[in-house]
């Protein structure tokens, strides 16, 4: 409640300077508002005006959206293309093959440079080195590789003949990754030796290893594919794995794309949910590269001359987008970078962005906030002056660490997107447009033209302005998820629920629109989803893998705000023995803590964990959780524990702080 407060007295409003409307491709609020009208008379021909003016298809679509089996829905369902062809070959053939299309930086500071003729030359052999390994259209593709070229290479290969690759992130533990390679049946993994953050090497093969042990003997796996990032000592199976280069060796530099259906699935990108398994998102070709290249134009007003830099990982929906597709299907120069923002230490950032002349930066709340607290005027020793645009992903933004960016990143000068979207929504959804919309901290404001968000109660009745509900999309739109892969229940279950009609998509984000200006600030998850430094974490996954520990009986976890993670992890934890104490208390603690690294990922590891010898329940045997986040928090019980069955718990929980 406190936020929605304090959202609603902000009354800092920062329209777009006159420079800066001119500069834009979509300039002024009545240009913003035309589109908006012109989705809301004629949806399907606004979204197919839009396609064919965005994407190259090899085949031109008669069907703009197909409602018939909602709500899996279809776009430009008779279209055909090829995602890579629109990223790399459409601009060498415009005259682009000699322009940056990466500049890559490694953690240590050594620069690389790539063309879009060298990108796509590149691509092309790797893509000729899996069909070689029989890798085709349909088969899905692991990807567990650091932040390089080689990991934005080996999605785009699987995007040039149809595969379809679900990236997992590095950090994620080698028991994370069997059950992804199990879900999606994976053929192939293409992971490298080790990975260099912050100075230091950690191996990723061995996880690898690990994994296809778990795994088992009727693996799908018949191909590990190994890029040599440090040359650290690496196992390699005879028959199953293979170094990249020998992969390539012999391999041609052209490849003629695989043109697929605009449904063929792209990726599948995992994602936490509210219940224990992880839900592997399936996106589209089509559509989903339409609202890549559109809101690179749109939100991020990328124009031929800039340096855009994403920070995010490919390991996450946002290195997909705005990392892999976006700039490239744009023909834009992108930085990507291998280290971590505080190494050497907390200029790095603000080096990069003087080193390179970057002028559009798009970073998360969580990055900011870290740097604010390791140094603050750091950013008063680099030339920040090339920005000209700024961004924001992953959770609300504090409007104080948005003034700072605003001020000492941007200096005053450059917009701040707070772009609003999710893993399943492909693309922006909520976020200013630079030359249209003024600009208030900690709000997302508008939704993207095309985009019908709204708010409404429980039962699916759209709310008035001012009042506090659930986020909701009312159409289908082109990037939009088109199923959980393996589980199409569960989808619309999820997503398209009966309580709200069946027929509005649920974000599971609470949302309040400002009485006035009709601004959507995001007010927070409404399910058990945490985010955690802009990661989203399922409180019963963790729960999951705490129980699998066989000192632990039971487990509850919850959410509790932290200055710098947003929300931090706290874990309520009965033991099978007795409750423990003091030195004996640490070591166990410790010891759960990287068990969860283990079973999840560091990212998943409870930051307080609690005992008890019970957790507060109600009768009918439910965990009261809203107990366990004041408790978490540290605040009073104030709440109504008329119902719970073992009073004498909360006093057990409360002293348990350790
Ligand atoms: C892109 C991405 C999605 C969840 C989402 C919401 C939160 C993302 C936000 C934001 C407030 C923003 N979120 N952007 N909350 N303002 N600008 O982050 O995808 O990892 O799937 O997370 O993140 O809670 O539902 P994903």
């Amino acid at each position: 409640m406190s936020q929605i407060e304090s959202v609603l007295v902000e009354n800092r409003v920062f329209p777009p300077s006159e420079e800066v409307v001119k500069r834009a491709t979509i300039s002024g609020m009545a240009a913003y508002e035309a589109l908006c009208k012109e989705a809301e008379t004629d949806y399907t021909g606004y979204w197919g005006r839009l396609a064919k003016e965005h994407v190259v298809w090899k085949q031109p679509f008669t069907s703009v959206l197909d409602e018939s089996n909602a709500p899996f829905y279809k776009w430009f369902a008779d279209g055909k293309l090829n995602v890579s062809y629109n990223c790399l070959d459409k601009n060498v053939e415009a005259g682009l093959g000699d322009k940056v299309a990466i500049i890559f930086e490694a953690d240590g500071g050594a620069v690389s440079k790539v063309t879009y003729k060298e990108l796509l030359s590149r691509v092309a052999k790797f893509a000729n080195a899996l069909k070689a390994k029989g890798i085709k259209k349909g088969d899905r593709v692991i990807i567990y590789l650091p932040m390089s070229i080689e990991g934005i290479v080996a999605m785009q290969a699987c995007a040039r003949i149809g595969a379809i690759h679900s990236v997992v992130f590095g950090g994620f533990s080698a028991k994370s990754l069997e059950e992804r390679i199990l879900d999606a049946g994976a053929v192939a993994v293409i992971t490298a030796d080790e990975q260099t953050r912050g100075g230091k090497n950690i191996p990723l093969k061995p996880a690898v290893d690990e994994a296809l042990t778990l795994v088992g003997a009727n693996s799908p796996v018949k191909t590990v594919i190994v890029a040599k990032r440090t040359g650290g000592a690496c196992n390699m199976v005879a028959g199953r794995d293979v170094w990249w280069t020998d992969a390539e060796a012999g391999q041609s530099d052209v490849c003629e794309p695989e043109w697929v259906e605009a449904e063929h699935p792209l990726f599948l990108l995992y994602t936490s949910g509210s219940t224990g398994k992880p839900k592997g998102v399936q996106h589209s070709s089509g559509g989903y590269l339409l609202h890549a290249a559109l809101t690179m134009k749109w939100t991020f007003d990328i124009k031929p001359d800039d340096v855009f830099w994403c920070t995010a990982d490919i390991g996450w929906v946002t290195g997909h987008t705005y990392i892999t597709y976006g700039p490239l299907a744009c023909g834009a120069t992108e930085i990507v970078f291998e280290g971590v923002p505080t190494f050497p230490d907390a200029g790095r950032f603000w080096k990069m962005i003087q080193d390179h002349k970057v002028s559009i930066f798009y970073t998360a709340p969580t990055a900011i906030r870290s740097l604010i607290k390791a140094g603050g005027d750091l950013p008063k020793k680099y030339d920040l002056t090339s920005l000209r645009l700024l961004g924001s992903v992953g959770e609300p933004i504090n409007p104080e660490a948005w003034m700072w960016y605003y001020n000492e990143i941007g200096g005053g000068r450059c917009p701040i997107v707070d772009t609003f979207w999710q893993t399943e929504t492909g693309g922006h959804m909520i976020t200013p447009l630079p030359g249209v919309t003024p600009l208030v901290p900690g709000s997302c404001t508008l939704p993207f033209p095309g985009i019908q968000a709204a708010i409404v109660d429980e039962t699916g009745h759209e709310l008035e302005w001012g009042k506090g509900g659930f986020l909701v999309v009312k159409k289908p739109w082109p990037s939009m998820i088109r199923t959980i892969w393996g589980d199409p229940e569960r989808f619309k279950k999820s997503y398209y629920p009966e309580d709200l009609g069946g027929r509005l998509y649920l974000a599971g984000d609470g949302a309040v629109r400002n009485a006035k200006t009709g601004n959507f600030t995001i007010t927070g998850r409404i399910d058990d989803v945490l985010n955690v430094s802009g990661h989203r974490m399922g409180t019963m996954e963790i729960e999951s893998a705490l129980v699998a520990n066989p000192l632990v009986a039971e487990a509850a976890v919850v959410g509790r705000p932290d200055d710098l993670t947003g929300e931090a992890i706290c874990a309520f934890v009965v033991l099978k023995g007795s409750r423990p104490s003091g030195e004996d208390a640490k070591r166990v603690i410790k010891e759960l803590q990287d068990w969860v690294g283990k079973e999840i990922g560091p990212i998943a590891k409870p930051k307080d964990i609690r005992f008890g010898e019970n957790l507060p329940k109600t009768r009918s045997g439910k965990i009261m959780r809203r107990l366990l986040r004041s408790l978490a928090k540290g605040e009073e019980v104030t709440q109504d524990v008329s119902t719970l069955e073992n009073p004498a718990i909360l006093e057990q929980l409360k002293q348990a702080g350790a």
